[in-house]
């Protein structure tokens, strides 16, 4: 006699089948930053076309992110390209990269606008920052007082990057402190934006310089 009251077929209610990622044998473990890796925001900061785009390519370690605009007749007049005539095109927001310095220390790298009407985004970039590197063409000191006073305002930790244009350094060292009245604690080191060893070392400098800073700033706590 057949059952009533089932419109099931012969053999039962049919089984629902396994959520498709029941079936699945469990992913691999994906291979990720160790739990003792530490991670730093770094920013490299200064005036119109000292080479932060060039800094930030040359040391990343991922294609940098960039966001660059052709520079047009319309800025004739606003930015000075007499140092660096071969330039075409500028910054508008912000750069990005990422480096690892050692096994467990990875910097994340921004670079900011260097053009004036960009200022306005340098409060934002720099929100959370360890540390900055400020880059100074040597050639127009003047130009850089600005980013000095930017950081120096802030309290921010930073060093000062001298980017050797055309491989010629136009001053020494001491006689850049002088010139543009940077305190003995902040340390300026000679860099080649170009050169990925060298853009290292700067950032190598930057780290040890925030790190005694922040040392200091706990032992007066
Ligand atoms: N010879 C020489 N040229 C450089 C060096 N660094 C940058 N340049 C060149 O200088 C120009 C300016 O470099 P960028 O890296 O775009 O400068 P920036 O500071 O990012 O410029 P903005 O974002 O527009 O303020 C480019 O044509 C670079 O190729 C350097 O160390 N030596
Ligand atoms: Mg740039």
């Amino acid at each position: 006699m057949d059952s009533v009251g089932s419109s099931y077929p012969v053999g039962g209610p049919p089984v629902a089948p396994a959520p498709p990622n029941m079936s699945r044998p469990s992913p691999a473990p994906r291979p990720g930053p160790s739990p003792t890796t530490i991670s730093a925001k770094i920013v490299v900061a200064g005036g119109f076309g000292v080479g932060k785009t060039t800094f930030v390519g040359s040391v990343s370690e991922i294609d940098p992110l960039t966001t660059e605009a052709v520079m047009t007749e319309a800025s004739a007049g606003h930015d000075d390209l007499s140092a660096t005539p071969n330039k075409q095109t500028t910054t508008v927001a912000m750069d990005f990269g990422r480096v690892s310095l050692d096994s467990d220390l990875i910097l994340y790298l921004f670079g900011t606008p260097g053009q004036h009407r960009f200022w306005f985004m340098w409060d934002d970039l720099v929100r959370g920052a360890i540390g900055a590197v400020v880059l100074v063409d040597t050639r127009r000191l003047a130009d850089c007082f600005s980013a000095i006073d930017f950081f120096e305002d802030r309290g921010l930790p930073y060093v000062v990057g001298l980017n050797a244009f055309d491989g010629q350094q136009a001053h020494r060292i001491e006689d850049v402190r002088e010139a543009m009245s940077i305190d003995p604690s902040i340390p300026i080191v000679m860099c080649d934006a170009r050169n990925r060893e060298s853009t290292k070392q700067t950032l190598i400098a930057l780290v040890q310089h925030a790190m005694a800073a922040r040392m200091a700033a706990g032992a007066r706590r």
